[in-house]
């Protein structure tokens, strides 16, 4: 599967669509979109099937993923707030065994790796804990249709990295168009 892949990717590649006929501009964006995804999941992925199972928690800010995240660990492992957006930079809660698996090489090349709490877009910070099993990490995600642009943009490649996601939505907010988009998405992928 993985040479089918690769090769896959590369006929994607070398097919440029240069004539400039109506609806082009959409076909070169999903040809990119397909390439993007092979190269920054599909192929890493199938490359480490033995990786834990990567559970994103996004969605619209003051939602609760801070609060779930925290739930479902068990203690504090990521701040929640009441300023909108509370969460700018990823959290990723793992069992200490896995932690090899989210090192820069394998996931995420563009963050660099914090243990502390930080607001840094360009940081994620890694939370190993013994209360999150092994071959299973939960990551608390900055909102998805954010006022902050560099929120947005993260947030997409979060979830474009994930292997599952958890959106989180409230009474409020659960009609909203931008998280719709993300399901829509997510269903096509
Ligand atoms: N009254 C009160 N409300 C809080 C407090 N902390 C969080 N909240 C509210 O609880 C809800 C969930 O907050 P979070 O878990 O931070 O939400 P979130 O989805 O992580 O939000 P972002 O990180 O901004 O994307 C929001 O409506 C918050 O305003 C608190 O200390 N006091
Ligand atoms: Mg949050």
């Amino acid at each position: 599967m993985l040479t089918g892949l690769v090769r896959l990717r590369g006929a994607l590649q070398a097919a440029a669509l240069p004539l400039d006929l109506p609806g082009v501009a959409a076909l070169r964006d999903h040809r990119q979109q397909v390439i993007d995804q092979l190269e920054d999941y599909v192929i890493p992925r199938l490359m480490s099937l033995d990786a834990p199972l990567l559970t994103v928690v996004g969605g619209s800010t003051g939602a609760g993923k801070s609060t779930l995240v925290n739930s479902l660990v068990g203690h504090r492992v990521t701040t929640p707030g009441v300023l909108r957006p509370t969460t700018r930079s990823p959290v990723l809660a793992h069992h200490p065994d896995d932690g090899k698996w989210f090192g820069q090489d394998r996931l995420l090349p563009d963050l660099k790796r914090v243990d502390h709490p930080t607001n840094d877009h360009d940081c994620i910070q890694l939370v190993p804990t013994t209360s999150v099993p092994k071959g299973i990490a939960i990551l608390d995600a900055p909102d998805v249709d954010s006022v902050e642009e560099r929120n947005r943009i993260l947030a997409g490649q979060l979830l474009s990295a994930a292997d599952l996601w958890l959106f989180v939505t409230s009474a409020a907010r659960y009609s909203d168009q931008v998280p719709w988009e993300y399901l829509k998405q997510a269903a096509g992928r």
